[in-house]
């Protein structure tokens, strides 16, 4: 519980790191979604029965501190089609780039949903309505939104709403929807199939840039039939990309190097159970942290053990002849499950691991029993940073995930789309939507100053950030990284001067950490600083342009619909067996064999027909 209330703390002080927390926050809630990338890739889509527990016991100690979902959400009432308001159009006429900061010269009012974040510990719709971010936008664009109705971002909710809203053929003006409604609506005829050019013509170079950060991909995941059909709102898939978290302080007490292979790993984790390197006497450590959840990147999982020996389960990646195959029966696996049966065997981690949820892992960590933990690059500001509460000497680095394949690692991520916006057809201004992001860009992105005018009414009440109110916002995927990187130049030279407000945090936590205020200001040194932080390896990853991308990138197929829970359920069971030596890799083929009994076979053919038209 003092692990959340730190969290709280830095919160407090941090409001600048919104951003980051999100990406805990996120986690957090994606314990309780129980996240299936194996489901079908998308947190939103996959409510399922686990985790329960975990959100009551989290949501109420850390989401009470974290900020809001970014995740989109869906559902749907019979809103209005009609589009209210008389604008005139914007300038132009012709096909050049319009100003992206253009105000219409009459009023116009557009019609959506208004999803209530469950991060918000209350939503006042007056307040809603009256904030600073609403009516400067209002006075800006000339644009106001009609909400058709308030409800609570969940799939009971919100969700079950918007999916009513697609089924009946009364959409709003714009709406936010998940990839699955996508899919629905490019079969329908009501969305605006033109949206793309409409968005290229009116973005602003800041909007275009946050939604090809990485690449085409976001856009091409909102592309169907050679149109793109909707506005991805995207957020960072790089940040989602597993590292190996290490103490330095154990490694250096030891007299060990920093272990750059899977071979050089295992002799650490064996050093770091038998050589008593928190010097107590007693033998009270392990090698790593390890839960039951394991196949979902976070917080001491072993998506980055698999990853190291070339195994991407999960995934859909390249099978070699031009389609897809699923990551989690490929041969690769075999090694990274014998790697860790051996571990198990050894007691390298916890004999219990199959009952811990990731949080009673992680516990293992903060307390100081376990010096090792895969993870993502926000573990040091939660539970990580707990450490230094009992050991101030506990200093724990970010490493790029050792590797047991020649050449480097490479770990996987999945492109982050929070939401896919999406027009009326009826609609007579499709602009006003990219006009409203390029609003939210400018505020959020470029403004430092007006950052906390609009989006922050309390530092103190982060439940309550307006941010929480904004439903059309997307995010520069290399935020994080660039934050890094700028911090490290003004590191080195000694002038940072030409750091943005939210850069300026960081770097005075860093500057607070290295003048020894090294409890506080923990986080923000080992995620952006200069010494083997988080970012540093991230940057490494980016630059080397190391990472594996899960090509699935669309919404799942109707057999993934029915079946691939039961598939990804019994990946998990069968994985835990051979971990826990119930199973032997020997029985790997029939394994596959059942998997694709189970429907694995359809959903594959279905996959790669999805990718063969892509
Ligand atoms: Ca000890």
């Amino acid at each position: 519980m003092g692990r959340c209330l730190g969290t709280g703390q830095f919160l407090n002080r941090d409001i600048k790191k919104v951003a980051l927390l999100d990406s805990v926050f996120l986690f957090i809630l994606a314990l309780d979604e129980k996240h299936s990338r194996e489901g079908n890739g998308r947190l939103e889509e996959n409510k399922t029965q686990g985790g329960k527990h975990m959100k009551k016991k989290i949501a109420l100690l850390l989401a009470a501190a974290m900020t809001v979902s970014l995740m989109a959400g869906c559902g749907g009432d019979s809103g209005s089609a009609q589009t209210a308001g008389n604008s005139e159009a914007p300038s132009a006429g012709t096909q050049e780039e319009a100003d992206p900061r253009f105000t219409y010269e009459e009023a116009a009012t557009r019609t959506s949903y208004f999803e209530i974040s469950p991060a918000l510990r209350e939503f006042n719709k007056e307040d809603m309505l009256n904030s600073v971010y609403y009516t400067r936008m209002t006075e800006e664009t000339n644009i106001s939104i009609d909400w058709l109705w308030y409800a609570a971002n969940t799939p009971d909710d919100s969700q079950q709403k918007k999916s009513v809203a697609i089924a009946s053929g009364e959409i709003p003006d714009f709406m936010i929807v998940n990839s699955s409604q996508l899919s629905l609506l490019a079969k329908s005829d009501l969305i605006n199939r033109n949206i793309g050019e409409v968005f290229k013509k009116y973005a602003s170079d800041e909007l275009m840039a946050w939604t090809t950060g990485e690449g085409d991909a976001a856009l091409e995941a909102a592309t169907d039939k050679g149109e793109i059909i909707a506005i991805p709102l995207v957020d960072s898939s790089i940040d989602k990309a597993p590292m190996l978290w290490i103490r330095r302080d154990w490694i250096k007490k030891l007299g060990l190097e920093m272990p750059k292979t899977l071979d050089e790993l295992y002799n650490v984790m064996v050093a770091f159970r038998d050589q008593d390197p928190d010097g107590n006497g007693k033998d009270d450590t392990i090698g790593m942290v390890f839960h039951n959840n394991f196949l979902s990147a976070g917080l001491g999982d072993g998506v980055g053990v698999f990853n190291g020996f070339g195994a991407y389960p999960t995934a859909w990646i390249e099978d070699g002849n031009g389609g897809l195959v699923y990551g989690s029966v490929k041969e690769e696996n075999k090694d990274a499950l014998n790697f860790l049966a051996k571990m198990y065997q050894e007691g390298l981690i916890e004999q219990d691991f199959s009952s811990n949820d990731e949080v009673k892992a992680s516990e293992a960590a903060a307390s100081g029993r376990a010096g090792i933990q895969y993870g993502l690059m926000w573990n040091a500001n939660w539970p990580l940073n707990s450490t230094v509460q009992n050991d101030i000497e506990a200093d724990w680095v970010a490493l790029p995930i050792p590797t047991a394949v020649d050449g480097d690692a490479k770990p996987q991520i999945s492109l982050a789309i929070t939401g896919y916006v999406v027009v009326n057809k009826k609609c007579e201004h499709p602009e006003a939507v990219v006009r409203m992001l390029n609003f939210w860009v400018d505020k959020y992105g470029y403004s430092g100053e007006e950052y906390n005018d609009y989006l922050v009414k309390d530092a103190n009440d982060v439940l309550n950030f307006p941010l929480h109110w904004v439903m059309l916002k997307t995010w520069f995927p290399l935020k994080n990284l660039t934050i890094h990187n700028n911090i490290v130049a003004a590191l080195e030279s000694g002038d940072s001067s030409s750091l943005n407000a939210e850069e300026l945090v960081s770097y005075n936590d860093i500057q607070n950490y290295l003048s020894g205020d090294i409890v506080t200001s923990y986080g923000g040194m080992k995620t952006f600083g200069n010494d083997m932080s988080a970012y540093d390896t991230m940057n490494e990853y980016y630059e080397k342009d190391m990472f594996m991308w899960d090509k699935f990138t669309t919404g799942p197929t109707p057999t993934m619909g029915q079946k691939m829970s039961t598939v990804t359920d019994k990946v998990m069971e069968y994985y835990t067996k051979v971990i826990m030596g119930i199973e032997t890799t020997d029985s790997f083929d029939d394994f596959v064999k059942e998997l694709n009994s189970l429907g694995l076979d359809k959903i594959t053919e279905e996959v790669n027909e999805w990718y063969a038209n892509k």
